[in-house]
């Protein structure tokens, strides 16, 4: 597609607030036109075929071109484009994705609450937790615990049960009843010589300590991605969700997975939950972007018979809830699609037998680079951290921003990697081949080695 991109750019500066951007400073630099897509690639306004290793923005599983979805929406635009599900109406593709999410998910999930996006996902699970201890005559069950570093989205509740302090300073956040404890990341918290299940059990331990400091009967519930995703592909140690899964137990606090990011075969599994790296029982699962792969915005809560049985039940009446898009039916036509994509291409199998143990010792191999300590994944997710000294684990002065200058180099280098600080993440499509993994790995090698001269010419 032809564009003319100073044009874009003019309008864009003019007209186009950008999420969580310095829209003076995106002036000087001016945005990055992305004109079309394929497979797992996608181009820009200058010709150039760029690998996309974020998968969108950790989406688009299914890749680009899936002609199948591109149908499914544009045949529901012509049948119903659009009707509510309030007023004891509903329609046949929501009805429809909601009866077979439950052929796939965790046993005892049968019920979803459908929402546009991850952050009203997560501000549905607020009201909804509340409501079910209100129902349980429990009414101080109110505060959910969080954690730092973890993100749950943008909007008002989302953004409260994040734990970017950065986004709390922006319209005093969080509000009431949301607190945090501290992320699992052992490179932050790990003391010298500790193992990883010494560190695990340590860091869900400050789950307990916050339930007694708070009173149990004041704590509704605890949320968690599986893996960090946002946050930097933070990987709990082992143990760490056995122990959480334990404290949740014991004082009779809901158990909320938010996997708007892990769910969908991220993981390799269907389900975060499922992994056995993670192996919980939630009561709510938060999911959206890879459930319509990205093409058109969806989201929701799967409900856990605990919590539905409650909702549903003959005494507990209306839930004030909902959006005028809830079940949008275009979206659920994608949504179903993409469920029948993923047994169509035996993506579980295929991820679990032959892509993830690709993906993971080629990830791996990026540890012999002489600035990358620390480069780990699971599934098809990955992290790893620029160090200045990878023995002493000494990072570069913040100042450099060293993630930055890499992140820039794997734009040049023709593949996308995301920086979160001193970390390069990824998190690319589902559907890619090994051939396309090592693709993968030698662009993002080029970056790394780009921006190590970079370093060493400009920062001596
Ligand atoms: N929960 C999790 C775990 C997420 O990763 C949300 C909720 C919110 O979803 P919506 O659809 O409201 O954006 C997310 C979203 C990043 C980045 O920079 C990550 C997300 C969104 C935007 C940027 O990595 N995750």
């Amino acid at each position: 597609m032809q564009v003319n991109k100073e044009h874009i750019r003019k309008l864009d500066y003019d007209h186009y607030l950008h999420p969580f951007t310095d829209t003076y400073g995106l002036k000087s630099i001016g945005a990055r036109v992305i004109v079309g897509a394929d497979g797992c690639h996608i181009s820009d306004s200058d010709g150039n075929k760029i690998l996309d290793g974020m998968s969108g923005l950790w989406c688009v599983n299914l890749g680009y071109n899936q002609k199948s979805l591109i149908e499914a929406a544009t045949n529901q635009l012509n049948i119903l484009p659009f009707y509510n599900s309030f007023f004891n109406t509903t329609n046949v593709p929501a009805v429809t994705l909601a009866s077979k999410l439950s052929e796939v998910t965790p046993e005892g999930f049968e019920r979803i609450f459908y929402t546009n996006s991850g952050s009203e996902a997560n501000d549905t699970m607020i009201r909804m937790v509340r409501r079910y201890w209100d129902l349980k005559g429990k009414h101080n069950k109110k505060t959910i615990i969080s954690r730092w570093n973890g993100y749950h989205g943008s909007t008002i509740g989302g953004a409260s049960l994040s734990g970017m302090t950065y986004m709390h300073e922006q319209g005093d956040l969080p509000i009431s009843g949301i607190v945090h404890i501290d992320q699992p990341f052992q490179l932050q918290h790990g003391k010298p010589g500790e193992s990883e299940e010494d560190f695990g059990l340590r860091a869900a331990n400050w789950l307990e300590e916050k339930i007694l400091q708070l009173g149990q009967d004041n704590v509704a519930a605890f949320i968690g991605e599986p893996v960090q995703g946002a946050g930097g592909v933070i990987i709990p140690p082992k143990g760490y969700w056995k122990r959480i899964q334990e404290i949740c137990d014991k004082y009779d606090i809901l158990l909320v997975s938010d996997e708007v990011i892990c769910a969908f075969g991220r993981l390799g599994t269907w389900f975060a939950c499922q992994h056995p790296h993670i192996n919980i029982r939630p009561d709510l699962i938060i999911i959206a972007k890879g459930l319509t792969n990205g093409y058109i915005p969806m989201g929701g809560v799967l409900v856990g018979k605990r919590v539905a049985d409650v909702l549903v039940s003959q005494e507990s009446g209306d839930f004030n809830h909902g959006f005028t898009y809830s079940g949008h039916p275009v979206a659920a036509a994608v949504g179903i699609e993409v469920l029948n994509q993923f047994k169509q291409l035996n993506l579980i199998e295929n991820l679990q037998n032959k892509i993830i143990p690709y993906f993971a010792k080629a990830f791996d191999s990026l540890n012999e680079h002489p600035m990358v300590g620390d480069a780990k994944s699971i599934g098809m997710v990955a992290g790893l951290e620029l160090y200045q000294d990878k023995t002493k684990k000494q990072h570069f002065p913040s100042e450099f921003g060293v993630g930055m200058i890499c992140r820039e180099f794997c734009f040049r280098n023709n593949v996308v990697m995301r920086a979160v600080g001193t970390r390069m993440i990824i998190a690319p499509p589902l559907v890619l081949t090994e051939s396309l993994i090592d693709e993968l790995i030698i662009k993002i090698k080029k970056s790394l080695d780009d921006t190590y001269k970079y370093i060493q010419d400009n920062y001596k």
